[in-house]
């Protein structure tokens, strides 16, 4: 068992998500019905049991609600079995005048009408009024589908909004498009053409597609850390560092999901044998500028983004949010939306200008991005002039959890406007470059970014410095200079390359058949 004073519990006096609460659950029922059993009471009890513990572990043991009042509340339904108008109003007036009881008092106040029948064009298992302490839930409470619905109401009612995801979905609804500077034309995106731009215009903002967070589309996830950071403050600034400020690094992130309950029955409490750690990471946040399609004067104007990192344990990467919604950055998964394959996977890093720097997101409906002739999108380094690169290196655990290993490095635009295979970034093309890509030939690439790969001479950003990339330096020097001139740096050795060099040429020249190496940043 735990040592004493190690867990955490809820206060009392503290804000809407931070707190113990107390609260009424109405069981509404036909007033001619049985009325409530000890066998509802005991179901419901045992519902209540998982929303704490569920709220315990997402919140660091910062919030609990318990049900205090389980109250039968008969009233006089349509005959078909469906709520009156003003159902609400009666329910608590009841309560009132029944029991003595004044539900605004009280923090939550949960309608359970799965005794009653939903109306015909009812489309919800489960609503919150927002602002008021009510939700109700249709959805039988000991089912798995009821008790999400349940733990995703109080997630409204305590602040919180629906977890969506960017998905990249080409159906009948959405055709998603991606900017080929190459053509000057918007083209198709498709799984096989496009797929390095994560968030493509057109993309689908899927209210509750997030199939990790119980505010999204049908799991029992935990909030995201988006969520626990600026809607429920369960995790402080300090533990999701704001990156333009604390800048590159590598960082090690802990999964936020996997904090372990405790029980208090002297105080029927909930909480957690140990919190979030007070100096331990959770995520990386910052904004960003970025431009987005504006419906009303057909241009792209600016913007500014919040871009969320986080790491849920046993997933395989790190996951990226922009504002409230995930982005999808694992084509693995396809478009599938319980797919659960989203993450930027150890071993691949990503740039940032190339997801959503430039941004429209389809109203749905076959709203299609073309049809408002847009113009070409500014290019993502004139948006960022400066960007962040992820590299995710590893996966592991110690004693405060399981982390992801995060590099975070700071680019800018001379890769991108200036010449390429310039590895020196002095402006030119010339025997200097030459030099340094035949010195680092074969060098180990890991724990690189994708920037940091190619100014190691990994040009098509395979992992490796080798032949392919060889053979791209060699036509990209040969177009700027002239075959003799390439010749020339070869037959002309610095004495102290010399040897380099000798090697080089035994280990390039044999004229076997490779293919061309594709620029890795056609611009
Ligand atoms: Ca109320
Ligand atoms: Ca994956
Ligand atoms: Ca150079
Ligand atoms: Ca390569
Ligand atoms: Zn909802």
């Amino acid at each position: 068992m735990l040592a004493a004073g190690a867990a955490t519990f809820p206060r009392q006096d503290l804000s809407t998500s931070k707190g113990l609460y107390e609260g009424v659950y109405f069981v509404i029922r036909d007033i001619n019905a049985a009325p409530l059993s000890a066998g509802q009471i005991a179901q419901i009890q045992a519902s209540s049991e998982v929303t704490r513990q569920f709220y315990a572990a997402n919140s660091g043991g910062f919030y609990d609600l318990r049900y205090t009042q389980i109250v039968d509340v008969p009233l006089a339904l349509n005959a078909d079995g469906t709520r009156i108008g003003d159902w609400i109003a009666d329910a608590e007036n009841y309560v009132r005048s029944t029991y003595g009881i004044e539900p605004e008092d009280f923090h939550a106040n949960i309608f359970d009408v799965s005794g009653t029948k939903p109306d015909p064009d009812q489309g919800w298992s489960g609503l919150a009024w927002i602002p008021s302490n009510n939700f109700a839930v249709q959805a039988d409470i000991s089912s798995d589908w009821g008790q999400i619905v349940m733990d995703h109401e109080l997630g409204h009612r305590i602040g919180v909004p629906h977890a969506g995801a960017l998905r990249a979905v080409n159906d009948s609804n959405y055709t998603p498009y991606y900017y080929d500077f190459d053509t000057g034309r918007y083209e198709e995106y498709s799984a096989a053409a496009g797929a390095e731009h994560g968030v493509p215009f057109g993309v689908h903002n899927d209210e509750y597609g997030n199939p990790f967070d119980v505010m999204g589309n049908i799991s029992h996830g935990h909030f995201n850390v988006h969520e626990k950071l600026t809607n429920l403050q369960w995790l402080t600034p300090a533990q999701a560092p704001d990156l333009n400020q604390v800048g590159e690094g590598t960082y090690r992130i802990y999964a936020h999901d996997e904090l372990q309950t405790v029980y208090n029955s002297r105080l029927d409490i909930y909480g957690v044998t140990d919190t979030y750690d007070a100096s331990s990471l959770y995520g990386l946040t910052y904004t960003r500028e970025a431009e987005r399609f504006d419906l009303q004067s057909g241009q792209f104007t600016s913007t500014t983004q919040e871009v969320t990192l986080e790491y849920r344990a046993g997933r395989d990467g790190i996951q990226l949010y922009l504002g409230d919604s995930l982005i999808d950055l694992d084509p693995e998964g396809g478009a599938d939306r319980n797919n659960l394959e989203r993450e930027l996977e150890v071993g691949d890093s990503i740039r940032e200008i190339d997801f959503g720097v430039s941004f429209y997101a389809s109203t749905g409906d076959g709203d299609d991005f073309l049809s408002h002739n847009p113009p070409a999108p500014a290019r993502p380094w004139e948006v960022l002039p400066e960007w962040f690169e992820f590299s995710v290196l590893g996966l592991g655990s110690d004693s405060t959890g399981s982390y992801v290993d995060v590099l975070v490095s700071r680019e800018d635009y001379a890769i991108e406007s200036g010449v390429a295979a310039d590895l020196n970034r002095d402006g030119m093309l010339d025997r200097a470059d030459w030099l340094l890509f035949a010195s680092l030939t074969h060098s180990d690439l890991t724990g690189f970014t994708k920037t940091g790969r190619y100014l190691h001479g990994d040009f098509n950003d395979d992992g490796a410095n080798d032949y392919d990339d060889f053979l791209y330096f060699k036509e990209t020097f040969i177009e700027a200079h002239g075959a003799a001139a390439f010749a020339q740096i070869l037959r002309v050795p610095e004495p102290t390359s010399l040897t380099l060099l000798g090697w080089l040429t035994v280990l390039f020249f044999p004229r076997k058949h490779a293919k061309a190496a594709a620029p890795l940043l056609s611009l």
